[in-house]
């Protein structure tokens, strides 16, 4: 009986201490707004299991959230480089002043794909390609989401997908630190993923 006992006590807290941090540590958080200027993601690429998810954590103002999928092969250079040569370098380091944000860019990925079609601006203050599209939130009529706000979305297919903010002058103008808003989420076979 003594015995008995015991064992549920051990049960109860075995489930209390292991199940809560089992299920936190399921959804790995990317901050969405972090870094010089807020305008960058942090962690910028995750790697998680095909059927689960990703918290996008909204810090500050001013994003969209938008998901394309791309070529496996797809660097952080392959996009960064049809933004980047479009912008003047002020000073060293200075790379937001002159960046021509009301162009029309075309990204394409590691294969030479087209991802992402800005448009130009009018029409399009904020990027809304359609084509391939997996997630696109924004606030009301294409605003900002507020801050604060979490997005949870679950990736229901193996591949590498590109996460960008939406806002024109967050994806195209590159931070002090030469970075952009945009990053990577992995999705891997089912208990493939390493680490
Ligand atoms: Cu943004």
């Amino acid at each position: 009986m003594k015995n008995l006992k015991i064992f549920i006590i051990a049960i109860v807290l075995a489930v209390f201490l292991v199940g809560p941090v089992a299920v936190w540590a399921q959804v790995p958080v990317i901050q969405f707004g972090v870094g010089s200027g807020g305008h960058e993601l942090s962690p910028d690429e995750v790697t998680i299991n095909k059927g689960e998810a990703v918290a996008f954590q909204v810090v500050g103002g001013g994003h969209r959230i938008a998901v394309y999928p791309v070529h496996e092969s797809t660097t952080w250079e392959d996009i960064a480089e049809d933004l980047f040569p479009n912008c003047v370098e002020l000073a060293p380091g200075d790379l937001d002043g002159l960046c021509d944000v009301t162009s029309r860019y075309l990204v394409t990925d590691g294969q030479g794909k087209l991802i992402v079609d800005t448009g130009t601006n009018p029409p399009f203050p904020v990027i809304n390609d359609p084509t391939d599209r997996l997630l696109f939130v924004t606030g009301l009529n294409n605003g900002a989401i507020a801050a604060g706000t979490t997005v949870q979305y679950t990736f229901e297919k193996t591949g590498r997908f590109l996460v960008i903010c939406a806002n024109r002058g967050h994806f195209l103008i590159p931070t002090v630190d030469g970075k952009f808003m945009f990053g990577f989420v992995n999705v891997v076979g089912t208990n493939a993923k390493t680490e």
